[in-house]
């Protein structure tokens, strides 16, 4: 049966490969190319070098041409790397005929997202919600391999050779695989359910962000919590809820998975009933990396996978972190990126409260408490109008 990827590899090679297109500009895809190197690195993949090819249309076969393809091919002759990791999903066809050519292993962003996932699921929920994403992200991939096999041969029924009935089994293995998981996420599902019910009846604030923004550092400023941080991508992926006292108003703060560009949607799928602590959240902390070139296409992504979870209307706090590592007064090319711009910028462009913070050094944390006490206390009040029935916590 085929092989899911399922460890990390040790001290593998790798080059990149992304596209300039007519709807990309070189300094986004520089931009995504330097993600998917951090990607590679969360995984233990050096990268040694980057290919970037300005193209008006992506090459159907290859994605890039023939002649970038062949200089591709000799360096990764020349330095024996491991693998071609391609910024850009993959068609199936593609990969087979890349690796063709190259000689090594090729995959795309979802792979190398989906085996980051693996590596990091320590619960059984987040475990079985990674393989579930990898089996439907291999399925389509076989059948595609299975019919372009059954159309070589003419595609009669009587004509199936040995590698295609091997790929049928394969297929069905893995839908029963699929369906057995499902199975017994349902299950994992009915437990939390129970669990959130059991619970239900104090103000939920959700830390919500593009991935490495540091919400794990401010869940443990907020709650003492000792959750794990990590200069990685996706150092989180299981949720942790902790109950919270401020100015005796208790309430609970959940700390979960991050997003990132291209989040590939088998995982948003499996990974539903851990964001439902992001769905069901009474209010939400939305962490920015402001110190980071592309805070505003981080912040996007985050809006737009929050829509598609189905988060609508909940309260939110929009969180600027790391603002230690801004320059004063640094003017780049981009703009003006000082503490002071940013926040005249955020200021009217965000509707909803916003702060500015260091989560590391602890700078203006008292005024985020402070938004976050308001906005809870209204929460609060929501669910005991009768402030005298609050529970001693
Ligand atoms: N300079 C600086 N670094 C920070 C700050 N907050 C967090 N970091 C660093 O950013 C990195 C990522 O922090 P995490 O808290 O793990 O980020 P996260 O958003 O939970 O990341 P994922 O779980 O991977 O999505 C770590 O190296 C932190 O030490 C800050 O205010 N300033
Ligand atoms: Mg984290």
């Amino acid at each position: 049966m085929t092989q899911l990827i399922d460890t990390a590899p040790q001290q593998e090679t790798a080059v990149l490969v992304a596209l300039t297109t007519t709807q990309q500009s070189s300094a986004k895809t520089k931009e995504h190319v330097d993600e998917l190197a951090f990607l590679a690195f969360t995984l233990g993949i050096k990268t040694l070098k980057t290919f970037i090819q300005n193209l008006t249309n992506p090459n159907g076969k290859t994605v890039v041409g023939k002649g970038k393809l062949e200089e591709i091919a000799s360096f990764v002759k020349d330095k024996q790397v491991d693998t071609v990791i391609f910024d850009d999903e993959l068609s199936p066809s593609q990969v087979r005929n890349l690796e063709n050519v190259l000689q090594c292993r090729v995959m795309d962003r979802n792979l190398l997202i989906l085996t980051i996932f693996a590596m990091r699921a320590k619960t059984t929920q987040a475990k079985t919600q990674v393989a579930l994403a990898q089996y439907q992200y291999l399925l389509p991939r076989l059948t595609k391999m299975w019919s372009h096999l059954s159309s070589q041969k003419g595609g009669s029924k009587g004509m199936r050779g040995p590698g295609e009935k091997e790929l049928e089994t394969d297929r069905r293995l893995i839908q029963d695989r699929i369906a057995q998981l499902r199975k017994k996420l349902a299950a994992i599902e009915r437990q939390s359910i129970t669990q959130r019910k059991n619970r239900a009846r104090l103000a939920r604030v959700a830390l919500v962000g593009y991935t490495n923004v540091g919400k794990s550092t401010l869940m443990r400023v907020l709650s003492k919590a000792s959750v794990h941080v990590e200069d990685k991508l996706f150092a989180t992926i299981d949720s942790t809820v902790r109950k919270v006292v401020m100015h005796d108003v208790p309430f609970l703060l959940t700390d979960t998975v991050g997003f990132i560009r291209k989040l590939p949607h088998t995982l948003i799928e499996s990974f539903k009933s851990t964001l439902d602590e992001v769905r069901e959240a009474d209010i939400l902390l939305h962490v920015v990396d402001i110190s980071h070139p592309a805070h505003e296409e981080h912040m996007r992504v985050v809006q737009e996978t929050l829509q598609e979870i189905g988060v609508v209307d909940i309260p939110m706090i929009l969180v600027c972190n790391k603002v230690d590592q801004l320059q004063p007064t640094e003017a780049t090319q981009e703009g003006d990126t000082s503490l002071e711009n940013l926040q005249q910028t955020l200021s009217h462009q965000e509707h909803c409260p916003t702060v500015f913070i260091s989560a590391t050094q602890q700078d203006n944390i008292e005024a985020l408490k402070d938004l976050l006490f308001q906005q809870v206390s209204l929460q609060h009040m929501r669910i005991y109008p009768n402030y005298l029935e609050i529970a001693p916590s």
